[in-house]
């Protein structure tokens, strides 16, 4: 492994718990930084690395590139197992983890494509609103599910700070927000306060999804 890992991100994207998990594991990585949603320009020059034209993505040391957050953190955790960011293959705490981790990206994140641009699916304009609606309260459906199921010790799966603690804080802050969040699955809040307070965090979060005023919604 010669190179740095290189992040292709955006703050306040998907791609921050994977900063933070690199940031976390003591790992050397760059970012380089594009905003799909700005336009064609940035999806295009995005191509070339995801040719879904998403963030995040991560360029390994060996050159391979990899999309999808849940893969790529569930990856990451098992790569560098000192960091002891995921319960381990034989760990009785390991399905319960992939269970969440793939609810995540898949029951929550997925959504995120049609409430960004809801003319993805629909051509009236007056119907984009519900639309968004009906996305964030599905959404926070989700989160309350997730919020009775687990049963969270200091962080969501115990009492060690996994992936799956940064992947729910970070995608938490998303629309409907994280005052929504707390309303709907109580029981989590005290694990993701926990964590967007982690002091090993505090410049990660600053820089790349600050805490400024108004931040909960
Ligand atoms: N399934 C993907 C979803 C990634 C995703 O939706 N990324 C957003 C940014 S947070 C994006 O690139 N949106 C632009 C688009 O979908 O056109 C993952 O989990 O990594």
């Amino acid at each position: 492994m010669s190179e740095p890992f290189v992040v292709y991100g955006a703050s306040t994207s998907g791609s921050v718990p994977i900063e933070a998990t690199l940031s976390l594991l003591g790992v050397p990585y760059r970012v380089e930084d594009y905003a799909p949603w700005e336009g064609q320009q940035e999806v295009s020059r995005l191509a070339r690395i995801n040719p879904l034209g998403q963030v995040p993505a991560l360029a390994l040391p060996t050159g391979e590139v990899m999309t999808e957050s849940a893969a790529i953190l569930i990856w990451l955790a098992d790569a560098y197992p000192h960091g002891r960011l995921a319960p381990v293959l034989a760990d009785v705490k390991r399905p319960e983890f992939l269970r969440w981790m793939t609810f995540v990206s898949s029951a929550i994140y997925a959504l995120y494509w049609i409430a960004d641009d809801p003319s993805r699916v629909t051509d009236k304009a007056e119907d984009h609103a519900a639309v968004k609606t009906r996305i964030f309260d599905r959404i926070a459906h989700c989160w309350a599910r997730m919020g009775e199921q687990l049963r969270p010790g200091k962080y969501l799966l115990g009492d060690e700070l996994s992936v799956l603690d940064l992947y729910v804080a970070t995608a938490s802050r998303w629309s409907p927000g994280r005052r929504r969040f707390y309303e709907v699955a109580p029981g989590l809040a005290d694990a993701i306060g926990r964590t967007d307070a982690d002091p090993r965090l505090t410049a990660l979060w600053a820089e790349r999804f600050p805490f400024a005023p108004g931040w909960e919604r």
